[in-house]
Formats: C-alpha cells, structure tokens, sequence
C-alpha cells in the first residue's frame, strides 16, 4: 500500500516560525520577513517528507498554519464574531495581520478564547458563531500554498479542519440568543467549504484533506445525530464535481457508529484512528465501494516506536476485512492524528542515553515508520528485534517503587473532615476575609532567564545561580509586602517549565535538548518523557520555599505541580497502565508535601491545571480516569496534619465537566481560571457540592490588559453572592510567568485595594 500522515510539525526544527512571529509582533522584522520564513518552512517540509519516503499523488500534506488550524479554517470562511467585523476587508477578505489579532487581540478587544484540542496538550482558538455569521471565502492561503507547492513542482494535499468541526468546537457569539447552538449553520457553511475545494483543485491539489477528529468525540450529539449531519456536509461535498479528491479524518478516537455514514458520502478516502479506535467490522465496511481507507497505526500523539509487528497486522486485517465487505479502494498506511504533537527529530537528541533513544520515534521517525510498513517488508504480527522487545534499560524498573506503590492503602489518600481542617487552619494561619493569592509564578525577567542559562552552560557555578535566584525571590517577596497580598509565594524564578522542572528533578524522567512541541501560536514547550519508575532521589523545593519564608511573617505557599499534569504534559511509558504510573509520582510528590510541612510551610498548593484535558472523550471511559487520577492527587497531599492548608490550581477547563472530580480532590482551596470565560464557570460551582475554599480568576492574566480596581470589585461582589464570603479567596486566574512587571504590579494594586473595599462594603449592614 501507499504511505501518508495527517500532518507534521510546522514550528520548525529551530523554532524558526516562533522566532520570526515573535520578531514581526514586536516590531522588530517585517511582515514579508515572517512571510518569506513560513514559506521556507513550507517548502522544507515538503523536501523532507519527499526524502523520508512520502511519495505517490496526495502523499504529502499541506498542513502549515501561522497560528492554529481551527483559526485558520475560521478566517478561511469569514467566521468572525461581530466584535472583529472591521477586520473584513471591503473585498471580503481577511489578511494575516488581522488573523493575528483574532487571535492576540488588540487594545480594544479581547481575542477568541483559547481551549484545549481534544484531549491534547494543543490549544486551538475558539470560534464565535452566531445567526448572523456571514459566512464567506475570506481567506485563500490554502488555495495560495497549493499554488505555491505546484509552481515548485510539488504536489501537496491540503488539509482544512472541516465544517462539522469547526461548528462543533465554535461558540455561541456572545450576541447570539440564548440556546443558540452554531451547528445549526451548517447547511449555510458548507457551500463556502465548497467554493473552498474548487479553488483548491484549481490550484493544482489532487486531494484534499478535510479533518472532522469531532466525529469521534462530541459528547454533545449523539451517533445519530452526528450521522444525520454528515449527507448534507461532507455528502454535498462530494456531490459537487469541481474538487480534488477527499480524504475525511477522524483522528483521536472513533468515529464510533458513523463508518456506514462516512463510507456512503461519497468521499474517496476514509482515516480512522487504529491507535485509539477498533478496527471495523465488515458489516460496517459493506458500503465501501471504492473508497481507500487510510490505517492510522502510527501513534501521532507518544513517541515510543511503533511496534511494527501489531501495526503490520491491524492493516493486514482492515485489508481483508474490506476485501471481505466487497470494498475495491485499498488500505493507505498513515498516523492516527496528525504528527503536531511530537516533535521533529530523535537522532538531534545526542544527549540522551542511545538505549532509551532507539526506542523513540519523534515526526521523523514516525514517517520512516508508515513508510516501511506501507512497503510490505514488516511480517504481519512478527516481534521486529529490538522494537518490540521490553524496555530493560536501566530505570525502567526500580523494586523499591513497585513495593511501596504496592503497600499503599486507602487511608493513604484520606485526611481529617474538611470542618476540622478548616478550624486547625484558621488557628495556624489566622487569614482575614477574602484572602489574597497569586497562583505561584512571577514574571520571568531576562536577568532570570540569563542566570539560568549561564549556570546551564556552566558559565557561572551553583554558588552564584543559587544568590541570583534568592536575590530574585527577595526581590518577590518584598514586591508582594508592598503591595499587601496575605498569602504570599516564591514566583518560581528557579523554574523553566512547571513540569520540566520536576522531571529534571524526580527519577524515571529524561528531558530532550530540541524536542518542542507547539502549545498555542508560538508558544512551545518541551515535554519530558517518562519513561521508567518515578521516585524522589532528594527534596526539590524545600530550600526555595523556606528561604522565601524566612523573609517573611505572611505566610509563604509552597508550590509544585501535581501528578496527572505531570503525566499530561510529558510523554508517558506505554508499557504500564497509567493509574500506576500516576501513583508513583503522586508518591514522590506526597515526599516533596511532608518534606514542606516539616519545614514549617503551612500551605502546600499542588497544581492540576492538566486535570480536564486528560478527561476521556468517551462518557464511558470518564469513571475508570477519575479513579485513577484523584486518587493519584489524593496521595500527594494527604500526607499532612489538618492544620495544613492544600490548595490547588486549575486552568483552561470547562469546569461543568470535571466540578465532581474537582471537589472529590478535597483540597482545602481550590483557585480556577475564569475571568476570560466571563463568569460562566463561578455558575456551575454550586455552594452545597463544593463547600471548600474557592478563587475564581478575577484578572485574565493571558492578555497585558490592566483590570480596574472597579471591575475587579465588581466580580468579587458578584462571586461573594454565589459562594459567599467565608470559602472566597481572591487571586489572579493564572500563573504571572508570561506577563510583564509593570501590568503584573498594576493589576496586583487594583486587585488588593478591590478587596479591601468588598470587604469594607460587607462590614456595613445591608
Ligand atoms: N507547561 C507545559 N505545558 C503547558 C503549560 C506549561 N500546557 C498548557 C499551558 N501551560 C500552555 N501555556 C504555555 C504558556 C507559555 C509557554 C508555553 C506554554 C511558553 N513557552 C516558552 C516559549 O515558547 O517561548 C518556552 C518555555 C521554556 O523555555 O521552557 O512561554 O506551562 N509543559
Ligand atoms: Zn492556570
């Protein structure tokens, strides 16, 4: 069979795309600079997939974007929300520049919001669709890039997030009347979706990829409903005769009871995600006809190599079950989501241990994979040497973390009743009303970053970082006097990444030299990978933390980050299951908690903002993560006395989906975002579910935006009334690490005086 996958990494090997987007934002470089180094890109990864073997008509997808696919797919068909009209030109379309403030907002706007994909480290933006959208062909890029690669002489597959996605994960407009639901548009998007493929084959494309991954996750409709949709969007589609061929994907999971739907519209190609869904069964490929089926086997999301044995078996079997239903198109071997989650190039890692190295496979390797087992060399079910083999590597297996992971019990994860914890608290840290808090980081100034990396270098010795970063913490901790917060942190100067930092620290991690992932626009991180038994070999932060309060009366949060975020923002061993590598780390964690307590740290905040996005796309699997993941929190924080206060930290959540598994983690305090979803979430926490401290966001800390002490008085008074004063904690809705000191101090200024004046308001009788 043929080869492909759904999509490759688009920051660029160097993060050249971050560095020339960051560049032109700033002012520093041209928008034709950022232009000429998308197209670069563009073109290199072409040659490079071509080189590593994707070849044949359609092999090679076109899966750059600037920023996010889902925003790109928006501007594409003039999706804009009523606020960004203007950005429209008077011929209809939209430039780059005004994408970019779609997605970055601008002094009188704030951007579209900002969510995770699916269940993914990836955030996309969020569209807002009303009745009124004017849906339209607002942006050609696609139909240009096309035309780009075939004037060069390369034959690309287009890939656009289709209509059935891009409505499914949009928004009401805010100006949409109640109940209002964007599905409802589809009939009248999918004609620019049509005008959209007719530009596409005029530009050369043969295929073209249309990504519909919601077809195996929207918990909103079901099977039914989603089939109902799919003859009058990606059947009239198909219908039209000015097109290129189409390949429909349903990556990150299944498309589960729409195959029938999927085969009958007409489309020539089929993905399905074999990593994370069944194989078919014949009865469901009856109506294959002609269509290829495309054989996601190659994991997109993990960086383990594929056992090629397995892999070469489940194609073997959807071949003969195709041919068993009569289907004539074949099977492609691709990935099963598209490579954006892994990053370019193992062999670059020349730092790591060639053992656990050998069994990794980042984009590249990823494609080598697809290509081999398309060529027909791998025996269907054969054990291929080493890659299938366990990995025996040292770490892997440590005995003293499997007997105390065995020995736990479920006291283990228990603590006093909240009523008991809640007086023992108030006695040891004797807080006023509406207490004020940061979530942890402060921003990370050059000087910082530079000491850092000077001592990574080598450049400067322990001595010398360790006084840059006390003379930093100092620094903080004065900072937060000043301006007169009751709970006061460290800011995490010492700190790259949130979870980086613990892998660096804790055992059974290995972290990579070049190994970014894009998070959102230009954002990247680089996850660790945990390959082996996690132990704590020392204390990671206690030196910080004490040294912070020692400067101090307040008291001084200690801060880590708790263990489904560890696991959700690193690639994890696939060798065990998760619940039992979570109860390592939350096992090491509950070891840096105690060791906080004993060093007279009072309150403990264990962060998951992570704990949403590892959530299932299935209902049904939602029961089996929830065990395992609180019961993993549980055991990092329940290892203290009642009179220490654990707080934890949640961002970028629908918070109606995971408020049981939130209040079931039993932290004392409980801080959220929530200022940039405008409320909705303070809605869905009811008093009597979820009776312990809680810090709804009151300042969106994702744009420089300074909040007035006004509105910031208003939100209080307003969450003050649904939660009440006793549990309300006042504080910002995220960490402060990305944004400046001067809008963090101004915020920070109105946001304690906004408290003093609710709390001078709630002093005088009604
Ligand atoms: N760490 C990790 N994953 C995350 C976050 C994180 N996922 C969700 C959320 N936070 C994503 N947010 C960001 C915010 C900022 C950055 C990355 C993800 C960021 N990265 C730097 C950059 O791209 O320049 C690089 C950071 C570094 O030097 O390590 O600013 O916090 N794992
Ligand atoms: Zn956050």
């Amino acid at each position: 069979p043929a080869a492909t996958i759904l999509g490759y990494p688009r920051i660029g090997p160097d993060r050249e795309l971050k560095k020339a987007e960051e560049s032109y934002w700033a002012g520093r470089s041209e928008l034709s600079a950022l232009e000429e180094t998308g197209r670069a890109l563009r073109a290199a990864t072409a040659d490079r997939l071509a080189e590593l073997g994707l070849a044949g008509e359609g092999a090679i997808p076109e899966s750059f974007s600037w920023y996010d696919q889902v925003l790109d797919a928006a501007v594409a068909v003039g999706a804009l929300p009523s606020r960004f009209a203007d950005l429209v030109e008077a011929d209809g379309s939209i430039s780059l520049a005004s994408s970019f403030v779609l997605a970055r907002g601008d002094e009188h706007r704030p951007p579209l919001e900002m969510t995770k994909w699916f269940d993914s480290n990836y955030h996309y933006l969020v569209p807002e669709i009303g009745p009124d959208t004017a849906f339209h062909l607002a942006g050609d890029q696609l139909i240009r890039w096309t035309q780009e690669a075939a004037d060069a002489g390369r034959s690309v597959r287009p890939v656009v997030v289709g209509p059935i996605t891009l409505l499914l994960l949009a928004k009401a407009a805010d100006d949409a009347p109640e109940g209002f639901d964007p599905i409802t548009r589809l009939a009248e998007l999918v004609p620019v979706y049509a005008q959209l493929l007719s530009g596409l084959r005029a530009a050369g494309a043969a295929w073209v990829q249309i990504d519909e991954p919601a077809l195996s996750a929207d918990q909103r409709l079901t099977a039914a409903q989603l089939a109902e949709l799919i003859p009058g969007s990606l059947g009239l589609l198909a219908a039209q005769g000015d097109r290129p061929q189409i390949l429909v994907t349903t990556g990150y999971g299944e498309p589960e009871g729409l195959v029938p739907a999927l085969l009958a519209s007409g489309v020539e190609a089929l993905h399905l995600d074999l990593v994370k869904g069944r194989i078919p069964a014949v009865s469901e490929l009856v109506g294959a006809g002609a269509t290829q089926l495309v054989a996601g086997v190659v994991n997109g999301r993990n960086i383990w190599r594929a056992d090629l044995g397995t892999a070469a078996a489940r194609v073997a079997e959807l071949s003969s079950r195709l041919e068993q239903a009569g289907g004539t198109g074949g099977v492609v071997v691709g990935t099963s989501t598209s490579l954006q989650h892994v990053p370019h190039d193992v062999t670059r890692e020349t730092a790591l241990d060639p053992a656990l190295r050998d069994a990794l496979a980042f984009a590249d390797q990823k494609v080598q994979e697809v290509v081999e087992l398309a060529a027909g060399g791998v025996e269907p079910g054969s054990v291929d040497g080493p890659r299938s083999t366990p990995r025996t590597f040292a770490g892997v297996r440590v005995e003293a973390v499997r007997e105390r992971a065995a020995q736990v019990t479920a006291a283990d994860a228990d603590r006093e009743d909240y009523a008991l914890r809640a007086a023992a608290q108030q006695e040891a840290l004797g807080l006023p009303e509406l207490p004020t808090t940061t979530i942890g980081s402060f921003p990370q100034v050059a000087e910082v970053r530079r000491a850092r990396a000077a001592h990574r270098k080598g450049v400067i010795d322990d001595a010398a970082y360790v006084q840059a970063m006390k003379d930093e913490i100092a620094r903080i901790i004065a900072l937060q006097e000043e301006l007169g917060l009751d709970v006061l942190v460290h800011g995490e100067p010492e700190r790259n990444d949130m979870v980086q930092y613990f892998a660096e620290n804790l055992e059974g991690f290995a972290t990579t030299e070049h190994g970014w992932v894009q998070s959102y626009g230009s954002r990247c991180t680089r996850p660790s990978i945990l390959f082996g038994d996690v132990h704590r070999p020392a204390p990671i932060t206690v030196d910080w933390a004490t040294y912070a309060q020692s400067l101090t009366e307040r008291p001084v949060k200690g801060m880590l980050t708790g263990p489904v975020t560890i696991l959700a923002w690193s690639f994890v061993r696939d060798d065990q299951p998760l619940g039992e590598t979570a109860d390592q780390v939350g096992l090491a964690l509950r070891d840096e908690v105690t060791d906080l307590e004993a060093a007279g740290i009072g309150i403990v905040q264990v962060d998951e903002p992570a704990l949403r996005e590892l959530l299932p796309l299935r209902v049904r699997d939602h029961a089996d993560y929830l065990d395992w993941s609180v019961r993993s929190f549980r055991l990092s924080t329940a290892g203290v006395q009642a009179a220490t206060q654990i707080h934890t930290h949640l961002c970028y959540s629908e918070f109606n989906v995971v408020v049981d598994a939130i209040d079931a983690l039993n932290a004392d305090v409980t801080s959220i975002e929530s200022a940039r979803s405008r409320g909705e979430i303070l809605e869905a926490i009811d008093p009597d579910a979820f009776p312990r401290g809680i810090g709804p966001g009151v300042w969106d800390i994702h744009s420089p935006r300074v909040p007035s002490t006004e509105e910031i008085a208003e939100q209080l008074t307003r969450a003050r009334r649904v939660v009440g004063g006793e549990r309300l904690w006042v504080n910002p809705d995220c960490g402060l690490k990305t944004r400046g000191y001067a809008e963090t101090e101004a915020s920070l200024r109105n946001l304690v005086a906004a408290t003093l004046q609710v709390r001078a308001a709630a002093e005088v009788p009604a």
